[in-house]
């Protein structure tokens, strides 16, 4: 493997964060491209916003809310509160004045034509972060969410407005344009020497990156192995509602369900110790302590994940 590791991590949502943290703190620091979800990103109140972008680069540059794992910590809520009590505006997407301020940046930059690749890298830059952020595509690919009660709705409002309660029949990755895998990402998955899946939400963070036509067969024709960390940990999802998702389709909340669902994508599986032991044809497996609480532990998951993966290789 290359002097510099480099490594292409397709990521989203809070439990990606956390290891992208991990990667970012390790020594020597590899050479990083973080391949992010944005079919989360709408526009509320007239402005671009994009989730999983944001808690990523928050969370690298050291100001992310803690308590959250998004947002600005201790960011006030004066615009929100004037919406509120002047013009009787429904707040429920909870955005910080800090965190007002890219969102009207980015608006402005989209306005003015300027990708959403383009922007994020001199955001990142801005904030002091060295590793790359790519968009996983240029194009609007909205994700749809199809409940059993309250028929079809926005990501956003199933995820925050309704507090992902709906009971979910069926995901759909949608594109309103055509989209296509920017040549940025198309560059860092032909270079990497590691394709890593971030143990994010495989159906609402993962898929969505592996829906932008031609992402599977570029990772396909990629050389470097490629691993997926579970979200799954002892029967059941760190935080949030990957477990839930997984019994209302109809699936065993178990990370060997997981590794399936990214079959034909991934060869290695990084599982964990406290999950009942299982093997898969053509997949190879190692079984880690991939529960993330503090920082020590992020750079640990992230540095047994890449020793792990040295071993296979060389
Ligand atoms: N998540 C919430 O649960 N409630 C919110 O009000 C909320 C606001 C918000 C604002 C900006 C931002 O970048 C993220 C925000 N999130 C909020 C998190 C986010 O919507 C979800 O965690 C992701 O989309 C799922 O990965």
């Amino acid at each position: 493997m290359a002097l510099r590791q480099k490594i292409a991590v397709l990521i989203g949502g809070v439990g990606g964060a956390k290891l992208a943290l991990g990667l970012a703190n390790l020594q020597p620091t590899p050479q990083l491209t973080f391949i992010v979800n944005t079919g989360d990103d709408f526009w509320h109140l007239g402005l671009k916003i994009c989730p999983d972008i944001d808690t990523l680069m928050y969370t690298l540059a050291g100001v992310v809310d803690p308590q959250l794992g998004w947002g600005i910590a201790d960011d006030t809520t004066c615009v929100l509160a004037g919406l509120r009590r002047r013009y009787a505006i429904d707040t429920w997407f909870k955005l910080g004045d800090q965190d007002l301020a890219l969102h009207l940046l980015r608006t402005e930059a989209m306005r003015g034509e300027v990708s959403l690749t383009d922007f994020t890298s001199a955001i990142a830059r801005r904030l002091g972060i060295t590793a790359t952020i790519l968009p996983m595509c240029e194009a609007e690919m909205p994700t749809t969410i199809h409940t059993r009660d309250h028929g079809e709705m926005s990501f956003q409002e199933y995820f925050v407005r309704r507090r992902w309660q709906p009971v979910i029949q069926r995901v759909r990755y949608g594109s309103r344009q055509a989209a296509s895998v920017p040549a940025p990402v198309r560059e860092a998955l032909a270079k990497a020497d590691l394709v890593m899946i971030a143990p994010s939400n495989p159906w609402l963070s993962i898929a969505p990156i592996l829906a932008v036509p031609g992402m599977r067969e570029l990772l396909a024709a990629a050389s470097a192995p490629k691993v997926a960390i579970t979200p799954v940990i002892g029967g059941d999802a760190v935080k949030g509602p990957t477990a839930k998702i997984m019994r209302e389709l109809g699936l065993a909340v178990s990370a060997r369900t997981v590794a399936s669902y990214y079959d034909g994508v991934i060869d290695g599986f990084v599982d964990d110790l406290r999950n009942p032991h299982f093997s898969m044809d053509g997949l190879r497996t190692t079984r880690l302590d991939t529960l993330m609480t503090d920082l020590e532990r992020k750079v640990a998951v992230a540095q047994d994940t890449l020793d792990w993966a040295r071993g296979w290789v060389s």
